[in-house]
């Protein structure tokens, strides 16, 4: 009888685990806590208790990019002029090089991007919980909790760029300047020409060149970009780029 209670105590504990590690906040928020910790001058209580009021107990179809507005307010950062770095079908080359390579600033590098990069949550009408399974996925419907974050963080970046912005696109598909992307939607719009100088585009190709500067898709970048922004376009092997991330002491102005 005491090795069947035993059996059954375990069960439910288990049990119990499971479930709240199913629809948890638990995991989340320490990947949240963790991340946020490793930046100085930050409330993370705050930036979370910010974070949550955007998505928690709404439908997870219905959270607007303005839901993130109070996160965004509370991620502010001083913007690194001449050396923020945009991109578009390039994640993995570009946060392999500045990994390895302090040149370049991304969204991913700001307290928010960093935080939340690569996680997924959302809420549900009526529970005070955050969800990371089961959550709508990028294009399942427009406004997800996890692609208007993406989005608000994003025109956030792009408003306080300044100076010579750089944007790396892949020269390895048919259409670099893609109109979908957020690059293309969001971030080029959001470039003013008062605070943006240029705008330098490091077009990578991997083995197989597809694209090159005089893409079709870049004519429309340069047609889109806010008059006074003066555009240039470089093509770069990916092998170049990985050469620069290999060889520290080669100024970051040297690699391309
Ligand atoms: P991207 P962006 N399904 O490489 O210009 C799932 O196209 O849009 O570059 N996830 C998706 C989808 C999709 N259909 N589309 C995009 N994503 C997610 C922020 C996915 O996580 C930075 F500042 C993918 O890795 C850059 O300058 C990511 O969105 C710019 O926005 C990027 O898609 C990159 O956005």
């Amino acid at each position: 009888i005491f090795c069947v209670i035993v059996v059954l105590v375990v069960i439910t504990v288990v049990v119990v685990l499971a479930l709240s590690l199913g629809h948890n906040s638990g995991g989340m928020k320490s990947a949240f806590f963790d991340r946020c910790e490793a930046f100085k001058g930050y409330d993370c209580q705050k930036v979370w208790d910010a974070f949550q009021q955007a998505y928690v107990g709404k439908d997870p179809c219905n959270v607007p990019m303005e839901a993130y507005d109070p996160l965004i307010a509370a991620g502010t950062f001083k913007p690194p002029c001449n050396r923020m770095m945009f991109w578009s079908k390039t994640k993995h080359v570009v946060h392999d090089f500045t990994a390895k390579r302090d040149c370049f600033f991304t969204l991913e590098d700001t307290l928010l991007g960093s935080v939340l990069d690569g996680l997924t949550w959302c809420g549900k009408e009526g529970s005070s919980e955050t969800f990371t399974t089961d959550c709508p996925g990028w294009t399942e419907c427009e406004n997800n909790p996890v692609r208007s974050f993406w989005n608000r963080a994003s025109a956030a970046f792009a408003d306080v760029a300044c100076g010579v912005v750089t944007a790396m696109l892949n020269g390895s598909i048919d259409t670099p300047f893609s109109p979908t992307s957020i690059f293309a939607s969001i971030e080029v719009m959001h470039f003013n020409a008062t605070r943006v100088r240029n705008l330098n585009v490091v077009l990578v190709t991997q083995e197989k060149p597809v694209a090159n500067c005089t893409n079709a898709s870049l004519k429309n970048l340069q047609k889109v970009l806010a008059e006074g922004i003066q555009y240039n376009c470089t093509e770069v092997a990916h092998s170049q780029i990985e050469e620069c991330s290999n060889n520290p002491e080669k100024p970051c102005g040297a690699c391309w």
